[in-house]
């Protein structure tokens, strides 16, 4: 739980240096945003998401130096649906400029990754042009998934709802999410199992936009996790650990 209380600590210092009512009045947060769900669903290059990450726990270093504005216009001319950005930088190194570079050279939808535990950052990510926010299913409370729901909305930004196991699939099913996403990195002992995710997309109605996340590394489990009925693919390492990223789009 040591994530969720940096977090809580650095919401803290920014709701005293940027109020809310400061973040109101960012150009971007009066833009509109674009939608993954639309981008994924009306993709016919295969509903890829593709993440920008320099360094995580489970891996340490992945791709510390790369440059944020190359690497995501890489992807956006790869034709993939959407872009994942870090931007934490405590736990995953993402410097603070990386997720304006990234809004501001593309023009697809991009999913702040990041763990969303306090309201003021739902409107801070308004306010970067994020049009995707992640709620991860782990650390929040079902009240809190409900109203960061109703308030994403709201706003404007798409809910990307992060689950793991049975009980978080089943218990937050009636919730109005906008994607759902099933790891296959255990966040306690990182282990990828793709197998895991095929099991748990069985739990999901036939309405929901499901993507895979996490561990991906051929076409191969792409088509085995497509004809399970995913429809989206989070993919950061496999593409990250590559001098140039985007051209692992092209396999
Ligand atoms: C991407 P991978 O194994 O392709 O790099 O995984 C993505 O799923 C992973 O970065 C991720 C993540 C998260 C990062 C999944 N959930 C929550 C930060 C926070």
């Amino acid at each position: 739980d040591t994530i969720k209380a940096q977090k809580l600590k650095e919401v803290a210092a920014l709701k005293s240096t940027i109020p809310i009512e400061a973040l109101e009045q960012f150009p971007l947060f009066q833009s509109a945003t674009r939608s993954l769900k639309k981008a994924i669903t009306s993709s016919v290059t295969g509903g890829i998401i593709a993440e920008f990450k320099r360094k995580s726990p489970a891996k340490g270093n992945i791709n510390l130096d790369a440059n944020v504005v190359e690497v995501t216009q890489g992807y956006t001319e790869a034709l993939v649906s959407g872009l994942s950005v870090l931007s934490d930088e405590n736990f995953f190194g993402a410097k603070p400029t990386d997720f304006e570079l990234a809004r501001q050279n593309n023009a697809i939808p991009i999913l702040r990754k990041d763990f969303i535990v306090d309201e003021y950052q739902l409107f801070q990510s308004k306010a970067m042009g994020a049009d995707v926010i992640l709620l991860i299913a782990k650390i929040l409370t079902k009240k809190q998934l409900q109203s960061y729901t109703n308030l994403a909305h709201e706003l404007g930004l798409e809910v990307f709802l992060e689950t793991q196991n049975e009980a978080e699939i089943l218990d937050n099913l009636d919730l109005n999410f906008d994607l759902i996403g099933i790891n296959n990195r255990n966040l306690n002992s990182f282990e990828v199992l793709v197998e895991n995710s095929i099991r748990l997309a069985q739990l999901l109605p036939k309405s929901s936009l499901k993507i895979a996340e996490s561990g991906i590394q051929s076409l191969e489990t792409i088509q085995l996790l497509k004809a399970n009925g995913f429809d989206g693919f989070l993919i950061g390492e496999y593409f990250m650990k590559e001098e140039q990223p985007a051209v692992k789009c092209y396999e």
